[in-house]
């Protein structure tokens, strides 16, 4: 099954979104297979956003990553990268859709609510950075036999 690392960043847990956040993914039909809440120490914030370590951006989105606590997910599901990416909108939260999690919760690129892999090679890169393999859990939804055809 494909899988996703999906993080609830310091302003979703201050204002209180962790609960709803999770409720939607839950809701659609996704699986989570692993979840900490903890506040990322500086070494894997640099690991995971190693691509924009050299931007202007940097030094704000550091300071705000690390300002609290994150809930750190790993979810499972056909296709979920795809779907949680649509599920959370785009990544300036002024031009995210209404329904997306972006779109109804946040106001500023600098504080857009929840990270989400773009692709399922990122997936893979940060599940990695995370999570141990054997944090993941095995189970299955009960009601999977209603949710894939
Ligand atoms: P993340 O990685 O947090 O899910 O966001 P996106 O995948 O949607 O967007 P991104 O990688 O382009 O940006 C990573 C992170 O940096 C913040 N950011 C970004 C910022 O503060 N100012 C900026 O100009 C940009 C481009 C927001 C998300």
């Amino acid at each position: 099954m494909d899988r996703t690392f999906l993080m609830v960043k310091p302003d979703g847990v201050q204002r209180s979104l962790v609960g709803d956040i999770i409720a939607r993914f839950e809701k659609k039909g996704l699986k989570m297979v692993a979840g900490r809440f903890e506040r990322l120490p500086e070494e894997r914030v640099m690991q995971h956003y190693a691509e924009h370590v050299a931007k202007p951006f940097f030094p704000g989105l550091k300071a705000y990553i690390m300002s609290g606590p994150c809930f750190l997910m790993v979810w499972e599901g056909k296709d979920v990268v795809a779907i949680t990416r649509a599920m959370i909108g785009a990544t300036n939260p002024r031009e995210a859709a209404p329904g997306t999690i972006r779109g109804d919760f946040a106001l500023e690129i600098g504080m857009n609510v929840i990270h989400g892999s773009d692709s399922d090679a990122t997936a893979e890169r940060e599940i990695a950075i995370h999570f141990q393999p054997d944090e993941l859990a095995e189970y299955r939804r009960i009601d999977e036999p209603f949710l894939y055809e």
